[in-house]
């Protein structure tokens, strides 16, 4: 069985040093040179994926991948159509959160023998969807109501569950292209209550946002349609992630 990704995580969360994760929508085309940007910005990780693809192509968006960058690649699916042995990994996502059990069981199940073939490395991820502003594509195609904004015990002890139950990463999710970020105050109470690695997505759209996400406690931030938006800003956050690397070391 794979565990070259999880290692990676691991060893970096107890290095005490940040990572950055880039998500790569199939169905938008990447601007010409953002892969390459993204690695020479110290990108650690591309999650492929979305709530739903409509004309992209998931194998040749990771080829893409593949062909330009030595980064890691893991799927991120929004659904069990999402699924290639091309990528390097899968984040076996479950929505925590919820109480769809299709979400948290179901599709596992039927996806279980294609996964098991594939000889991806499977990371049980519990992901854990937050309300942001307005209802994202995550949350209705998900059939699943987000945990309220300010609710950061419910988000503490939904994690905790997970973790518990055995799931290796904890997501913290406010949706692509969310109004408002997960809170510095969630990420905080979350992260000093599970040991696991946690995630945290959606919304995020500056370095100083990155850098305020990595101080409250996240592992890893991932950062999607902004970078997509402005093309300065992969070096910007890569800088805050790698600075925030050194600070680490020195403290
Ligand atoms: C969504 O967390 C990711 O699943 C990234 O969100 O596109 O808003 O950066 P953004």
């Amino acid at each position: 069985m794979k565990t070259a990704i999880y290692k990676s995580i691991l060893k970096k969360q107890e290095q005490g040093r940040k990572q950055f994760a880039v998500l790569i929508d199939p169905d938008k085309p990447s601007q010409p040179g953002l892969l390459e940007k993204a690695e020479e910005a110290g990108v650690d990780l591309f999650l492929v994926g979305g709530s739903i693809i409509t004309n992209g192509s998931l194998d040749a968006c990771i080829a893409s991948i593949k062909k330009r960058t030595s980064v890691p690649v893991a799927l991120f699916p929004g659904n069990g159509l999402q699924l290639s042995s091309k990528a390097d990994g899968l984040l076996f996502l479950s929505v925590i959160s919820g109480r769809n059990p299709e979400m948290l069981i179901g599709k596992h199940v039927v996806a279980a023998p294609f996964v098991k073939k594939s000889g991806l490395e499977v990371i049980p991820t519990g992901y854990v969807l937050i309300e942001s502003g307005k209802q994202t594509a995550v949350s209705y195609m998900s059939n699943t109501v987000p945990i309220p904004h300010d609710k950061d015990d419910i988000a503490m002890c939904t994690a905790m569950a997970g973790e518990m139950l055995g799931l290796r990463l904890i997501y913290l999710e406010a949706g692509s292209g969310a109004i408002n970020p997960v809170s510095a105050s969630m990420i905080r109470k979350v992260s000093e209550n599970i040991s696991v690695p946690l995630i945290v997505g959606g919304g995020i759209r500056s370095a100083a946002q990155a850098e305020e996400t990595c101080m409250a406690g996240a592992d890893i931030v991932v950062v999607g349609n902004a970078l997509e938006k402005d093309p300065g800003l992969m070096k910007k956050i890569g800088a805050v992630i790698t600075r925030f690397k050194k600070k680490q070391k020195q403290a």
